[in-house]
């Protein structure tokens, strides 16, 4: 099936190891939780066209290896990504205490512009939580992030996350904080396959399908 966009994101999904990241992409894409989720090996790729206020967008989801040992290879996948999602575990203070790390991974490689949405993922595991809400949420209110608290296992907040992102780079588009003509908008053949690492967004309708979850590892 093929849909027409107005914009194409670039999306990263940032964190450390085990937190979920993949769970989440397939939640947002699949609407089911992964069974049995295996540590990404370098990067996944993802994509859904969704409607933001009005508009086409296709999200191209770029979900990343947690695992220090893929480290150089995913940070070449950074450059110009539009939007990230930054993802720790709820019961794991480890992982929240690497945010700052990740947080300027993402800004120094990605873009300093880039929207980030901080996930405490896991919300369904409340009872083994490490980390709490207000703890959290200053923290995104320091680093200027937007905070939610999300469960690829029931799917709480999941969709939103990815919408909220979206929606807020849209706004800085409208408002003319972002300039996607001159931010290098660029986009490879048809637009339908995966782009290499570097293509931020492109403003021109383009043929694509919606909903593919392909594994680059394999
Ligand atoms: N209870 C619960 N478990 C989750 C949730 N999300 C992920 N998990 C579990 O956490 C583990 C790791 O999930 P992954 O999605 O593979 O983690 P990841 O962040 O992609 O890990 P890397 O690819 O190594 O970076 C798996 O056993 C999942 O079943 C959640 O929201 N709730
Ligand atoms: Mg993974």
């Amino acid at each position: 099936m093929s849909e027409t966009y107005d914009f194409l994101f670039k999306f990263l999904v940032i964190g450390s190891a085990g937190t979920g990241k993949s769970c989440l992409l397939h939640q947002f894409i699949e609407n089911k939780f992964k069974q049995d989720s295996n540590h990404t090996i370098g990067v996944e790729f993802g994509s859904r066209v969704v409607n933001v206020a009005g508009k086409t967008v296709k999200l191209q989801i770029w979900d990343t290896a947690g695992q220090e040992r893929f480290r150089s290879v995913t940070r070449s996948y950074y450059r110009g990504a539009a939007g990230a999602l930054l993802v720790y575990d709820i019961t794991s203070r480890e992982t929240y205490n690497a945010l700052t790390n990740w947080l300027t991974d993402a800004r120094t490689l990605a873009s300093p512009n880039i929207v980030i949405i901080l996930c405490g993922n896991k919300k369904d595991l409340d009872a083994d939580r490490e980390v709490t809400f207000l703890e959290a949420s200053r923290f995104a209110q320091e680093n200027e992030l937007i905070f939610l608290e999300t469960s690829a296992l029931t799917g709480e907040n999941v969709e939103e996350g990815f919408l909220k992102c979206a929606r807020i780079i849209l706004n800085k588009i409208e408002s003319g904080e972002l300039d996607p003509e001159r931010m290098g908008s660029e986009a490879d053949g048809d637009g339908a396959s995966p782009t290499a690492p570097g293509v931020f967004w492109c403003v021109v309708p383009l043929s694509a399908d919606s909903h593919t979850l392909d594994h680059l590892d394999k």
